[in-house]
């Protein structure tokens, strides 16, 4: 079974949407393995983020995904990477398909509700990150 990480970014836990998103995740099979509310300081949102260190964007992003409690699950189902990336829809939610989460509620391309992992090998470093290392 793969594994992937998925957050609930501070747009979606200030607007009451943690149970929603978790029901469609849980919906479309997957097993929350775990799962917990927490606020990342800017130097941890920094490291998280340290892919995107040099693009225009990177400190509103680390500026933002602190700014707020979010929710950090750590999820297993076949093709876990991939069918959760289709069930998030693409970056920017203007340009997400219709039904997916950040078509659904996300507000702008920063501020896009979700994150999920982008790769197997992300996923793992990501779970780490959040869960601690599984022998
Ligand atoms: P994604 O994997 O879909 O979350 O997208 P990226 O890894 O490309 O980007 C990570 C985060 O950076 C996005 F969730 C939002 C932010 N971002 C911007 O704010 N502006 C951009 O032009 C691209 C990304």
């Amino acid at each position: 079974m793969e594994q992937t990480l998925l957050i609930i970014k501070p747009d979606a836990v200030n607007r009451d949407l943690i149970g929603e998103i978790l029901k469609r995740v849980e919906k479309d099979g997957f097993r929350i393995e775990e799962l917990k509310m927490l606020r990342v300081t800017p130097e941890e949102g920094s490291r998280f983020y340290q892919v995107h260190k040099g693009k225009p964007f990177y400190q509103e992003l680390v500026d933002y995904i602190s700014s707020g409690r979010i929710v950090v699950t750590h999820l297993k189902r076949e093709k876990a990477v991939e069918k959760l990336r289709e069930l998030i829809g693409a970056t920017d939610p203007r340009k997400a398909e219709k039904g997916t989460i950040r078509a659904d509620f996300g507000l702008d391309i920063c501020h896009n509700s979700v994150h999920a992992s982008d790769s197997n090998e992300n996923a793992k470093i990501e779970i780490d990150f959040f869960f601690g290392k599984k022998s």
